[in-house]
C-alpha cells in the first residue's frame, strides 16, 4: 500500500520557498498577513523618509559654508527619493500611495520616533548623519536580503545613499570635534541628546516586539530589534571614543565581547510614539502643509499624463 502524502497548503508551500531563501515578487501568491505585514513596514519606513527631510532641512539656510550647503540639500534630497522607491515597493503589494499619505496625515500610520525631536544647533544635523543614518544602515542592509524583492531592491539603493550620509555625519562630527572649545561642547551636547533617541530608533526589546518572531519567520526582518541595537552600539562607541566624545550612559561597560547600554527609557519611546514628544505636532503640521501646497503640481503632473496617454 502506498502512504498518501497530505497535500500542503498554499501557506505550507510559501513557507517552504522562504525557508529555502526564494525571493517573493509582486505577482506570487502569499499570505494576507505576510502582504499586511509589508505595507505596515514599507509604509511606515517610507513615512519616516519624507519626514525626516524636516529636522535636517531646518538647517539648510544656516548651514555653516557653501560646501556644508551643497552636501545638506544633497542629502535631504535623497531622504525624498527613499520616500518614493519605498511607496513604489508598497505599491506594488496593492497599496494606494494616497491612502498610505493620508494615513500618515491622519496619524493612522507611523513614522520613526527618531524624527520628533528638534535640531537645535548645527551639530544636530552632523550627528543625526552620524548616529541617525548609522542607526539606518544597521537596520536597513539585512534589509536588503529581505524576503520581498521590491523591498530588498529599493533598500539595496537606500543604503549606498546612507552610507554615504553617515560618513559625511561623521567627517562634521569630527570637524566640530576638532575645532573650538565651543564647536566640542556643540558637539557632546548634540551626542548627548541623539544618543538614547538613536537606540530607541530599533524598536522595543525582543520580548516586547509583537511582530518581530513572524516577521522572521518570513524572511522580512533578518535579525531583532536587540541584534541589531547592540551591534550598532558595538560599532558607535569606539567612533564617539575616537572622537573624543562620552557616551552619555554612565552604565555603560565593555563585557569583553561587547558594549553593553544601560536601561533604555521605554516610557519615552512609548510617549513619542503615541504623539506626544517634543515636535509630533509640528511634524505633522508642516508635512500636511507642504501636501496641500503642493496640491497644483500633483494636478499638473496627472494633467500632463492625461494629455500624452
Ligand atoms: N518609531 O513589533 P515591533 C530613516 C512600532 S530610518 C516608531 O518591533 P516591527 C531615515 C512598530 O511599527 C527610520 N514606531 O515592529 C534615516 C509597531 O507598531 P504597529 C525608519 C516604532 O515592525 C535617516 C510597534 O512599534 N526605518 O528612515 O517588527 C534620515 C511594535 O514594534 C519604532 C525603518 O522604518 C520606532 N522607532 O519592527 C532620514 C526601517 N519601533 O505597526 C530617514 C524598517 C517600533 O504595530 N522598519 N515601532 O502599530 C523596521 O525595520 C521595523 O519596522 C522596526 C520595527 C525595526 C522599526
Amino acid at each position: 500500500m502506498t502512504a498518501v502524502v497530505p497535500a500542503r497548503t498554499p501557506e505550507q508551500e510559501f513557507q517552504d520557498r522562504i525557508d529555502a531563501d526564494d525571493r517573493v515578487e509582486p505577482r506570487d501568491w502569499m499570505p494576507d498577513g505576510y502582504r499586511r505585514t509589508l505595507v505596515r513596514q514599507i509604509a511606515q519606513h517610507a513615512h519616516s523618509e519624507i519626514i525626516g527631510m524636516q529636522p535636517e532641512g531646518n538647517w539648510i539656510t544656516r548651514a555653516p559654508s557653501l560646501r556644508r550647503k551643497v552636501i545638506l540639500v544633497a542629502k535631504v534630497q535623497d531622504e525624498a527619493g527613499h520616500g518614493l522607491y519605498l511607496y513604489g515597493a508598497a505599491e506594488t503589494l496593492g497599496a494606494d500611495r494616497d491612502e498610505l499619505l493620508d494615513m500618515l496625515h491622519t496619524g493612522r500610520q507611523k513614522y520613526s520616533t527618531i524624527f520628533n525631536y528638534p535640531t537645535t544647533s548645527w551639530a544636530d544635523v552632523a550627528a543625526i548623519g552620524w548616529l541617525v543614518d548609522g542607526a539606518a544602515i544597521m537596520n536597513q542592509v539585512p534589509l536588503t536580503r529581505c524576503s520581498y524583492g521590491p523591498y530588498a531592491r529599493a533598500m539595496t539603493r537606500v543604503c549606498k545613499e546612507e552610507s554615504f550620509h553617515q560618513r559625511q555625519g561623521f567627517e562634521a562630527m569630527m570637524t566640530l570635534c576638532h575645532g573650538t572649545a565651543t564647536q566640542k561642547r556643540m558637539a557632546q551636547d548634540a551626542l548627548d541628546r541623539w544618543w538614547w533617541p538613536s537606540l530607541m530608533m530599533f524598536g522595543p526589546n525582543d520580548d516586547a516586539s509583537p511582530h518581530s518572531a513572524q516577521s522572521m519567520a518570513w524572511g522580512i526582518k533578518r535579525f531583532s530589534n536587540d541584534e541589531l541595537r547592540q551591534r550598532f552600539v558595538d560599532a558607535t562607541v569606539p567612533q564617539a571614543q575616537f572622537l573624543g566624545l562620552t557616551v552619555p550612559d554612565p552604565d555603560l561597560r565593555w563585557d569583553g565581547k561587547h558594549w553593553i547600554s544601560g536601561a533604555i527609557d521605554w516610557t519615552e519611546f512609548q510617549t513619542v510614539m503615541r504623539g506626544d514628544g517634543p515636535c509630533n505636532r509640528e511634524r505633522l503640521r508642516h508635512r500636511v502643509a507642504a501636501h496641500e501646497d503642493g496640491a497644483w503640481v500633483r494636478e499638473a503632473a496627472a494633467a500632463y499624463a492625461d494629455k500624452h496617454r
